[in-house]
């Protein structure tokens, strides 16, 4: 009811940056709780929700950062964007549970600090990164890029991180360094879904070296203006966009440099199902369905249409890496 008495209050409290901090903070509860006490997925805790976010607090009322970026309208979309809630509520993260909504619930156990990153392989100068180096390494950009699943559902995500090849240069790779290798924290005491034997854990996936080096492989620490929340592979993932999701790890603990194309956890799983490359095309269905088409999140309806998937989703711009390749053959 207090919305209704200040209909334009959810926002005009957070103005003004002059606010006496118990003030502040007193705003920063009242939207907390908001934003907890909303209908899960109503526009109400849509909106609380990202303000919330805004602030720095997160849905369960924890503190979360923000993370300024300067926009990269250059690499963005335009396409209207995922709801956060969407896009913190449906989820692949097999290391806590194989429900969509599983890693919301579940992913709160995840400690994301303290977090080193080994950066190893065939390079000439590793590094062991703690999560605030990582961080800061390369001035940080919102990229608003599609992501899609090979399940046959896309969401469009606000992203913050920066080009791989900013950490990829850092380590200075060796003339032998032809793949990237990513593994990912694989905890039981973290992570309930590790019962399950669906992969082989830890979590790995690799990009070749020119795909890792193209700049739009992007190093993501964030998301919506904040820190990656814990569902979505905090405190650092990789998204390579025109690629299906699951080439996008999250919860990233090494990044090793090789001379022979890695074993990747869904490669080794089903190798008829899951390639190496698995770069979106339209024209290379999966065994068990069509990938011409997909489902965007939050379009879902009986009468809306399925959206015509594009090739490489639509980023026409990495096709020279796959010139002369039979796709159809390395799918
Ligand atoms: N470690 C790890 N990374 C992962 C996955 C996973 O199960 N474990 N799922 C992948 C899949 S299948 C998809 S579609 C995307 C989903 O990212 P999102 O939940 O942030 O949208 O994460 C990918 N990264
Ligand atoms: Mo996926």
């Amino acid at each position: 009811m207090l919305i209704k008495k200040n209909p334009n209050g959810l926002d005009r409290p957070f103005a003004s940056e002059i606010t006496p901090r118990e003030v502040y903070e007193e705003r920063r509860k009242f939207i907390a709780r908001i934003a907890a006490g909303a209908a899960a997925g109503s526009a109400l805790w849509e909106m609380a929700n990202r303000e919330a976010f805004a602030q720095g607090v997160s849905t369960q009322g924890a503190p979360v950062q923000k993370l300024a970026a300067k926009a990269n309208p250059g690499f963005s979309t335009t396409e209207p964007q995922t709801s956060l809630r969407d896009a913190t509520h449906y989820n692949n993260f097999y290391e806590f549970g194989l429900d969509k909504t599983d890693p919301a619930e579940n992913a709160h156990t995840l400690r994301t600090r303290p977090w080193t990153v080994a950066i190893e392989g065939e390079v000439k100068k590793p590094l062991r990164l703690d999560i605030d180096s990582l961080t800061k390494l390369a001035p940080l950009e919102e990229r608003i890029y599609r992501l899609r699943c090979v399940e046959g559902w896309s969401m469009v995500i606000p992203w913050v991180g920066y080009s791989l090849s900013n950490l990829i240069r850092a380590v200075e790779p060796t003339g032998n360094a032809k793949y990237v290798e990513f593994t990912t924290l694989a905890d039981r005491a973290q992570m309930p879904g590790l019962r399950s034997g669906v992969l082989d854990w830890p979590y790995v996936e690799g990009l070749r070296m020119d795909e890792a080096m193209h700049p739009l492989a992007l190093l993501t620490v964030g998301m919506y203006g904040q820190v990656l929340p814990n569902q979505n592979g905090a405190p650092v993932r990789v998204v390579v966009p025109w690629k299906y999701g699951f080439k996008s790890p999250k919860s990233i603990v090494r990044i090793r440099f090789l001379r022979e194309q890695p074993k990747t956890a869904w490669n080794v799983s089903a190798p008829r199902e899951y390639g190496f490359y698995s770069n979106v095309n339209p024209k290379v269905d999966h065994p068990r369905w069509s990938q011409a088409t997909e489902r965007r999140i939050g379009e879902d309806g009986f009468f809306k249409r399925k959206r015509d998937t594009l090739m490489f989703n639509g980023y026409n711009e990495v096709a020279s890496l796959y010139a002369g390749m039979d796709l159809k053959r390395f799918f």
